[in-house]
């Protein structure tokens, strides 16, 4: 996108940068803080590192003030989300720098190993999930596409948390992630914003309204800078830091009362401690709702003074910036724009809604009806007043449009109104954060082909009937710099040696690697760099749990959030099911299998939390009983994130992407392991349909009631117990659970998950049991055959070049985010 940009680092520096980073690190290293030396290294390369981006930094932003005027396609887009899943950074850095060599050679000398220094490294969890994570691999596609481009964020100090495992269960903790320092950051000294909350709206003299704010917060911008790994370009997160304006209370302080003198302090940074406070009470909640203000205020605030810096006119802002939401947690950003525009920069109603409706655009990232969030008016009333009123001349206005286009169709109105208005029998009037990210967006995308379907024949059916031209699919992808190259560096080679090293800029060059299926010795040496990969996973979960795994078994790998739609509970009962039959008929010749799982539950989130624990007990069961021995083990990694995904990933040979058809937006996971050669298991949802179309369905373990299929048997009344009377193998999983076989002879324990599949079975997992476990045979009779299993293997990688993140980002600026997307 930005020729004059581009240069070739790939594999080497520089000498002169090279010369660079050796003085930083010798300068890095004079500073020694008592630290471990591994630890020490690790702060000098990362802040070495730092420098050089700071340069490259400063150069891209000089190239994006100077892009053309408007009527050219490049936008300047600006990423709101509450999430970020960075992960480590140094050895992405390392390889887009050409680093890698030269910190190697610097640590030898001081007897240390890359590798050690790169594992020192604590993971950046600024997120939940996939939603975080996809921000993450976009943020690598910007920088890599050469795209101008902000993501803006929050700056976590505790992250979402830390998930420790006790007695089974999950116990969460503070991930005070930057207790050593973080030495990636930058901070922005001047730039800096206020953002206030509360207080009243006035009529000025003027007739202007005017917010006057009862509370006054200040953003601080702290920049972590995306290096290109194919030019010089950068991309940048802006993560907002909040304090409170006001110093100390003087007077309490001298009454002794300290807590009083600063309350209002720690509530500021408060702000800033952990992504999604726990909503089950009322003060979470208001928490949550002031994160997603700041952030969106704070951004808009930068993104203004920028425009209006570079000395771009006023009314070109929405043809000179995108504004993109990630999903609705910054929906409250056109209702800033609007204030910003109305308020602080004079213009009028209509011209600043044009501007606002040009720049704004937003992603759905779940169908989930729990997930769409609404707040409640008077939280709005009472924390931010002057927003609340400019929603409701923008739903005015909407509904009035409607009104003329819909003529008597009130329960229509109703339905698509900004405001909840609440049944007659009480729930209180509430925002739908939705409502206002669709009015206010010219595109609102979904994540995958089905996804974007389903978002216009369900949730959102009746905007999509009002705004049939503003609703579009891009299907998601993973960066291949960190999901290959950097987490399966083996497995790059081996696909190097074959068809050479562009497939990092351009992943689609993957489709040369289809007649190496045929090559039956591409395919043991494929074979070998997974074993090696397995090998050394099997030596982590010694280390950290004290079990010893088989290399040699089949690794069946399910990680992601623990939730009920996805179904980590279907493969916790197709274990039981194999443990039964192992039991029953020990001789048989069975495929040694180890099924890991891993991933963490919202803390307030009881059923979820209640599979993390039956995993444990069954795996507790299976794996310490002498008649099982190999042939099955069941694992779960505690502490999921970027970089134990890194590990395992490379590692698995079967991915489980089993949600109940129509509930998994797109996944990416399911990309990222297809994409190191692991081959699917998955139900006909989100982007597994889109990978299966690509590779061929031949080469995924395809099950499961469809989409339709689904909804047809809930249309005619789902009975999960008749499933269950009519499959023994199903009923003795049901019935050993139920009767304590795994809790220690405790019956209550599991009562509330099994009767929620003997009862409503939401996700039916009952009707979806057989031919899993069917497919789960098929898995087992082809993994028995190594050559075939390879082929199939090497054909997954070879059909995964659509999904990268860069082919996804080349989507969004043509279809959302060009100026040609404006009309
Ligand atoms: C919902 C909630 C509700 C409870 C409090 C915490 C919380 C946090 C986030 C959300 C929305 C989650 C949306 C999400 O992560 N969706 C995932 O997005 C991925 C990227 O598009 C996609 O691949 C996954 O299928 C989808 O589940």
């Amino acid at each position: 996108m930005n020729d004059s940009a581009s240069s070739a680092l790939t594999s080497s520096a520089s000498p002169e940068l090279r010369a660079a980073f050796a003085a930083a690190y010798r300068e890095a290293q004079r500073q020694n803080l008592g630290q471990s030396s591994a630890a020490l290294a690790l702060r000098a390369a990362a802040t070495a590192c730092r420098q050089v981006l700071a340069e490259r930094w400063a150069q891209t932003q000089a190239q994006d003030a100077q892009r053309p005027a408007s009527g050219e396609a490049v936008r300047r887009v600006h990423y709101l989300s509450m999430e970020f899943l960075m992960g480590r950074a140094l050895s992405n850095a390392l390889a887009a720098l050409g680093l890698q060599g030269d910190l190697q050679a610097l640590l030898a000398a001081e007897g240390l190993s890359l590798g050690e220094v790169l594992e020192r490294e604590p993971d950046a969890a600024l997120g939940n999930g996939g939603l975080g994570r996809l921000a993450a691999c976009f943020l690598d596609s910007f920088a890599e596409l050469g795209l101008p481009s902000f993501g803006y964020g929050l700056r976590y100090q505790y992250g979402m948390f830390a998930q420790a495992i006790q007695d089974g269960r999950q116990v969460e903790a503070p991930d005070d992630w930057m207790r050593l320092g973080a030495p990636w950051e930058v901070r922005r000294e001047q730039v800096r914003y206020r953002v206030g909350f509360g207080g009243r709206v006035e009529l000025d003299a003027g007739g202007q309204r005017r917010w006057l704010p009862a509370e006054l917060l200040e953003a601080q911008a702290f920049d972590f800078i995306v290096p290109a790994h194919h030019s010089e370009r950068v991309s940048t997160l802006r993560q907002w830091q909040a304090s409170a304006v006001a110093p100390i209370d003087f007077k309490a302080f001298c009454q002794g009362d300290y807590a009083a003198a600063a309350r209002h302090r720690v509530a500021a940074d408060a702000l800033n401690w952990v992504l999604y406070p726990d909503d089950s009470s009322e003060s979470g909640r208001e928490l949550r709702l002031k994160q997603e203000a700041f952030l969106v205020s704070a951004s808009l605030q930068d993104l203004l003074a920028r425009h209006l810096t570079e000395g771009a006119p006023l009314h070109e802002l929405g043809r000179r910036n995108a504004i993109h939401l990630n999903d609705t947690h910054p929906a409250l950003a056109p209702a800033e724009l609007m204030r910003l525009l109305l308020d602080e920069q004079g213009l009028g109603w209509d011209e600043a809604w044009a501007i606002t409706r040009q720049a704004v655009s937003y992603t759905n990232h779940t169908l989930m009806p729990e997930a769409l969030e609404t707040w409640p008016v008077r939280m709005f009333e009472a924390l931010l007043p002057r927003h609340l009123e400019i929603i409701y001349e923008i739903n005015h206005r909407f509904l009035s449009e409607l009104r003329q286009r819909f003529p008597g169709d009130e329960g229509l109105l109703a339905r698509v109104s900004l405001i909840d208005e609440g049944s007659p029998f009480g729930g209180e009037r509430r925002v739908r954060m939705a409502a206002l990210s669709i009015v206010a967006s010219h595109r609102v995308n979904g994540v995958a082909a089905l996804h974007s379907e389903l978002m216009v024949q369900t949730i959102f059916a009746d905007y999509a009937a009002i705004f049939p031209e503003r609703f579009h699919n891009v299907t998601n992808g993973v960066t291949p710099r960190r999901w290959l190259q950097q987490a399966n560096p083996a497995l790059s080679a081996l696909i190097d040696g074959r068809i050479g090293s562009a497939w990092r800029q351009d992943l689609a060059g993957l489709a040369q690697l289809k007649p190496a299926a045929d090559d039956a010795e591409f395919g043991r040496q494929f074979m070998a760099v997974k074993r090696a990969n397995k090998q050394r996973l099997a030596e982590r979960v010694r280390a950290e749990l004290g079990l010893v795994i088989n290399p040699d078994s089949l690794f069946d790998v399910q990680i992601k959030r623990i939730h009920e739609y996805k179904r980590q509970l279907l493969n916790i009962l197709h274990v039981i099911a194999r443990y039964q039959a192992i039991i029953a008929n020990p001789q048989a010749n069975w495929t040694p299998r180890t099924v890991l799982i891993a991933g963490k539950a919202a803390s307030a989130y009881v059923a979820a939390k209640s599979i993390i624990q039956l995993a444990h007990d069954v795996g507790r069961v299976v794996n310490s009983d002498p008649r099982v021995g190999d042939k099955l083990k069941l694992v779960f990694l505690p502490n999921y994130g970027v970089s134990l995904a890194e590990t395992i990933i490379p590692a698995a040979d079967l991915s489980e992407q089993i949600s109940t058809a129509g509930t998994e937006a797109s996944g990416t996971g399911n990309m990222k392991f297809a994409l190191n050669g692991a081959l699917t298991i998955g139900t006909w949802d989100g982007a597994n349909i889109e990978m299966a179309e690509a590779f061929g369905p031949e080469n995924m373990f395809c099950f499961g009631l469809r989409t339709e299929a689904v909804a047809q048997m809930k249309a005619l009344g789902y009975d999960p117990r008749l499933f269950v009377e009519e499959n023994r193998q199903l009923a003795q999983v049901m019935e050993a659970i139920a009767s304590g076989a795994f809790s220690g002879g405790d019956r209550e324990r599991y009562r509330a998950l099994v009767d929620s599949l003997l009862g409503r079975d939401v996700y039916m997992l009952m009707a979806d049991f057989k031919d899993y476990v069917a497919t789960q045979a098929r898995v087992d009779a082809l993994f028995a055959q190594p050559e075939a299993w390879a082929r199939q293997a090497v054909l997954n990688v070879a059909g995964m070049g659509w999904f990268s993140a860069d082919r996804t980002i080349t989507e969004y600026v043509d279809r959302v985010w060009s100026v040609k997307s404006l009309g």
